[in-house]
């Protein structure tokens, strides 16, 4: 599928508002993989796919979750996380993607993990600094670019698992893997 194909078959499974985030997010990752060398082909990709269940049946995640044996301790934890993992399946299986790195820039874009590459990081971050997102420090975030991607990737891992501590949310261990990954990494 191209670019039109696959943006029109988003469409059909989320609010125009969702739309908007998504190109929002598309248009961030292709000019951060343009700076970091990553192809921009697999970052559109992963990009426009990132949120495709974002409103898909949590029943019906919950199941897939459970059926094609994904961590079982996402169950545990706020089912905003589960469409990450589960986008990543309907990529593969609806939309025929094959590349692993594609993949997982989508299973792990709402959480992080340990050791990400260059194209899930850029995910991670294009998803919080796209120029429709608003929320206190945004502006903040998109500076830490100039910084380079790791700089950028801990400032909004920070972001996030500040945000949840705030709210006395749990904090999936994945994120806890990502920060502490990005602040022992001597580069
Ligand atoms: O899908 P988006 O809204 O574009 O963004 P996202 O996929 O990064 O999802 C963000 C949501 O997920 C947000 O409401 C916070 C939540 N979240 C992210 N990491 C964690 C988390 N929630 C919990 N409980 N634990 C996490 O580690
Ligand atoms: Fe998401
Ligand atoms: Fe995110
Ligand atoms: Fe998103």
């Amino acid at each position: 599928m191209n670019r039109d194909d696959l943006i029109n078959a988003i469409r059909t499974r989320m609010p125009e508002k969702r739309v908007v985030h998504t190109l929002g997010v598309m248009e961030t990752a292709i000019r951060l993989a343009k700076v970091y060398g990553v192809s921009e082909q697999d970052a559109e990709l992963a990009a426009i796919l990132h949120d495709v269940v974002k409103f898909a049946d949590r029943e019906w995640m919950k199941q897939t979750i459970v059926e094609q044996q994904m961590d079982p301790i996402l169950l545990n934890f706020h089912h905003e996380l589960w469409h990450a993992p589960v986008g990543a399946y309907v990529a593969q299986q609806e939309f025929g993607v094959s590349n692993q790195d594609v993949l997982n820039a989508i299973c792990y874009h709402t959480t992080g993990r340990a050791n990400m590459t260059k194209l899930e990081k850029i995910l991670y971050c294009a998803d919080m600094i796209e120029p429709n997102r608003k929320f206190p420090g945004v502006d903040d975030l998109r500076q830490q670019d100039e910084q380079g991607l790791n700089e950028l990737m801990k400032a909004c891992v920070q972001r996030s698992i500040q945000f949840l501590m705030q709210k006395n949310q749990p904090v999936y261990p994945d994120s806890i893997h990502c920060y502490n990954d990005l602040v022992t990494r001597k580069e």
